[in-house]
């Protein structure tokens, strides 16, 4: 027989055992949470893997290294949309049927408001009015083919677009090769510069900058914040208003003691109508010249200002003799057409399009891919 107090204490041992297992189970599922609760906590202040899977032997994975010039192109492809509205507008007038005298004055209109000018706009029209496949039935292909075409025909001139510096070699050529950006206030000389750099330290160049904008205090800081990430060192003076020259001289004598593959030189804004200003980039390139040859003047235009440039780019090349341009702002721009009319009118190729602000946004000009890139969609 079990007592009474028996069966008591029976229950309240069975109490105290479930009371027991239940703390444990408690316990184990509160250090759980808590165990993922703290990872979780750790790993956002880890990077992110990219959405493409971030594998870290891709280049542009690392912070801070510049993208290769291979892979930039195929990305800023889609930036030329802007551009593109004028290529896509001439497509649907030369898609009609039976193209009238009020068709072709469209096409001229569609390429003047493009920035084209006049003379190459002309001559374009011209060209496509000759082609016979241009009346009777023609399939959005031939129209597409044949405005590639001659559109290609116009943007390609017959001048090496290479940088210098894309194959400056100190070793080979016991000095470095100079560049010089030049152009009106604001154009985008310093980020070009910036983006330069990045481009040429990409293609295992050694570079030196020289911040030869003594004109605003914080021109030179604004080039540093584009080197320092990619360990370009800035040559700079100690005191604002400085002279310009003497700074580009200290580039070249820190150039050649690094065995620094390029030099290159930043220069303030300027308009080219000011004298004294435009007669100081002679003297930069004179004082540069008198140690080491200047390999390239690139001048940088704002695609967005259209034929405004034009006017500037003269001026600059007789003060200081122009290699290439600089199309900045190709991103923000309807007016492509600039490309074919700047080309024109100084007999120099478009080397590199500013494709945005970001550090890796400058493309090396490439006449297919642009004009591909205004004909899509
Ligand atoms: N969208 C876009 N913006 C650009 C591009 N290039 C430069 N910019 C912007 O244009 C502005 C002026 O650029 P800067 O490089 O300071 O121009 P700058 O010619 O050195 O100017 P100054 O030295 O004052 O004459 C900045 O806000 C840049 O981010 C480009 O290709 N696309
Ligand atoms: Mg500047």
């Amino acid at each position: 027989m079990v007592s009474t107090s028996g069966i008591i204490a029976l229950i309240i041992g069975a109490i105290v055992i479930a009371a027991i297992v239940i703390a444990a189970i408690s316990i184990s599922i509160i250090k759980k949470r808590a165990r993922r609760n703290g990872h979780e906590a750790a790993s956002e202040n880890e990077p992110q893997p990219r959405e493409s899977g971030g594998r870290s032997s891709e280049p542009e994975a690392e912070a801070g290294k510049p993208e290769s010039s291979q892979s930039r192109l195929a990305r800023l492809r889609s930036r030329l949309a802007g551009s593109g509205r004028f290529g896509r507008s001439l497509f649907m007038i030369l898609s009609r049927d039976n193209l009238g005298e009020e068709d072709w004055e469209d096409v001229e209109d569609t390429l003047l408001m493009a920035d084209v000018g006049a003379d190459a706009s002309e001559e374009i029209v011209d060209q496509l009015r000759e082609d016979a496949r241009i009346q009777g039935g023609k399939s959005p292909e031939q129209v597409r083919q044949m405005l590639k075409e001659k559109l290609l025909g116009a943007v390609d001139i017959d001048a090496t677009r290479a940088l210098a510096a894309e194959s400056a070699s100190f070793e080979k050529n016991g000095r470095p090769s100079v560049v010089i950006m030049v152009g009106v206030n604001g154009t985008g000389k310093t980020t070009t510069a910036g983006k330069l750099g990045r481009l040429l330290v990409a293609d295992g160049k050694k570079v030196v900058m020289a911040a030869a904008d003594t004109f605003r205090a914080a021109a030179a800081d604004q080039l540093e914040t584009w080197a320092k990430p990619v360990g370009i060192p800035v040559v700079r003076s100690d005191k604002d208003g400085a002279d310009p020259a003497s700074v580009a001289f200290d580039g070249v004598k820190q150039s050649m003691q690094q065995r620094a593959d390029v030099l290159i030189v930043d220069t303030a804004g300027r308009l080219q109508n000011k004298q004294n200003l435009m007669d100081e980039l002679g003297k930069i390139r004179r004082v540069i010249e008198r140690t080491i040859p200047v390999d390239e003047v690139l001048l940088v235009l704002d695609a967005t200002t259209g034929q405004n440039g034009m006017r500037q780019a003269s001026v600059f090349a007789q003060a200081i003799g122009v290699t290439g341009v600089v199309l900045s702002k190709l991103d923000g721009s309807a007016k492509g057409g600039v490309v074919i009319a700047v080309q024109r009118k100084l007999g120099v190729p478009v080397k590199l399009v500013g494709l945005g602000e970001g550090p890796d946004d400058l493309a090396v000009f490439d006449p297919e891919g642009f004009v591909d890139g205004i004909l899509a969609g």
